[in-house]
């Protein structure tokens, strides 16, 4: 039913609309042929895309289970509580809430239910690997509040705690976050919720990267510690885009409240269902696999670029991404990755810790293995991986060179297709 409904659809547009079939199609064999390495993407199952592109779409559901503004939510009702339901069993939580649009809109959240504007917020600084709405300047969240930024060390890269507590006892920030989008180590909650709670912040942990791990038993969860747990529903948790929130019970009310009618109108029902068939998924054992085996190929990826000259920020890795300095290489962080993606391997640029540069030319490339590990890659792929990245970096300029690289990859893909893509 759901393959016929699928083909069917895809059938329709071909015929409705060839210009997008035909885009489409041709984005389908580009995360075919390409080895996928940007941290924060992946691959989603066929039965994540099929609800994810059903017939949900169709439905207004301001509200929540049981109290809607709109009629007709004998099937919404369920497939949220489901959702629901799902979140809270896999994480361990006390209520979620599915209907965030994505991480960004979820973290806004937060700054509603618990900060009024100019009150001091504190955060990752973004250029140390924090994400825009820990309090970045350029952000609403750096705009609308008091944001104070921790750093991590200049020579280990990694979050300096006596500077978060000092931090905080200075400034006594009404929220605190942990998380991040280029941090290649495990996050310590316990001691951040010890410095929120001496200072009377709510220590909400924002779990985007790395929520996956989390579920699958790779990393430590900060359930049991945060206030607040935030996440993307799109990244190593490989369910569609979109956004949760987790919380304990006492903020339960103050979170539902801020999402709707706060900040945000109807849910995206396929969203929605999308996001309970993903976390149906990561409740299996083969994605405890999965999240353990990223980790495996990512530390045989930092290994392996380390070994050929590669300046790995803070030594190697514990969860999903690398960051590199390819100042050493002689070559920015934009034309090596610029390079690597005519060579089929797609990562974007990215500031380092302390990074001389400027963001849109800085001096890194972040890596991840979510998605190939996805396509059921290993060490050995990794290690492969490695060797293209030098390679191309090497060749950076010379096309023939790279479009060669790029034609061994497509080559190794053929030997894992990815999830919900048949060509
Ligand atoms: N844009 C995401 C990332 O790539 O890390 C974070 O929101």
């Amino acid at each position: 039913m759901t393959t016929s409904t699928t083909s069917t659809n895809s059938e329709a547009l071909g015929s409705t609309d060839p210009e997008i079939a035909d885009l489409i199609a041709r984005e389908e064999r580009r995360e075919s042929a390409k080895i996928r390495l940007i941290p924060s993407e992946n691959y989603v199952s066929r039965a994540v895309l099929a609800a994810t592109g059903s017939i949900l779409t169709n439905k207004y559901s301001e509200g929540y289970a049981g109290k809607r503004y709109y009629e007709g939510q004998q099937f919404i009702d369920p497939i949220e509580t489901l959702a629901v339901d799902r979140a809270r069993k896999l994480f361990g939580a006390d209520h979620a809430n599915v209907q965030p649009y994505s991480g960004s809109p979820a973290n806004l959240a937060v700054y509603l239910a618990f900060c009024q504007p100019g009150d001091t917020v504190m955060g990752l600084g973004l250029p140390m690997g924090g994400h825009l709405t820990h309090g970045w300047n350029v952000s609403i969240s750096g705009k609308y509040f008091k944001a104070v930024q921790y750093g991590v060390d200049p020579v280990h890269h990694l979050i300096d705690l006596d500077q978060v507590r000092s931090l905080a006892r200075e400034h006594r920030p009404k929220v605190i976050w942990a998380g991040g989008t280029a941090y290649p180590r495990l996050w310590d909650w316990e001691s951040f919720a010890a410095i929120a709670r001496e200072v009377g912040a709510r220590f909400v942990a924002d779990m985007a990267h790395i929520a996956g791990l989390i579920a699958g038993g790779a990393h430590p969860s900060p359930v049991p510690f945060a206030d607040v747990v935030t996440t993307t529903t799109h990244k190593t948790l490989r369910g569609p885009r979109g956004g949760m929130i987790l919380c304990k019970d006492e903020f339960k009310s103050a979170i539902d409240k801020a999402i709707f009618p706060g900040l945000q109108g109807g849910p995206h029902n396929h969203t929605t269902a999308g996001i309970a068939v993903a976390l149906r998924e990561a409740a299996e054992p083969g994605f405890k696999d999965y999240a353990h085996q990223v980790v495996k190929n990512a530390r045989a990826m930092a290994d392996e670029l380390a070994s050929r000259g590669f300046r790995v920020i803070s030594g190697g890795t514990d969860n999903h991404l690398v960051l590199i300095d390819l100042t050493a290489k002689g070559i920015g962080g934009k034309p090596a990755a610029k390079a690597m993606d005519r060579a089929g391997l797609e990562a974007n640029y990215n500031t380092v810790p302390f990074d001389p540069r400027k963001p849109f030319d800085p001096s890194g490339v972040r890596l991840g293995t979510p998605a190939m590990t996805s396509r059921g890659m290993k060490e050995t792929e990794a290690r492969k991986v490695a060797a293209w990245i030098d390679q191309a970096v090497q060749a950076a300029g010379d096309d023939a060179k790279l479009d060669n690289i790029a034609a061994e990859v497509a080559e190794l893909c053929k030997g894992f297709p990815a999830p919900g893509i048949d060509c």
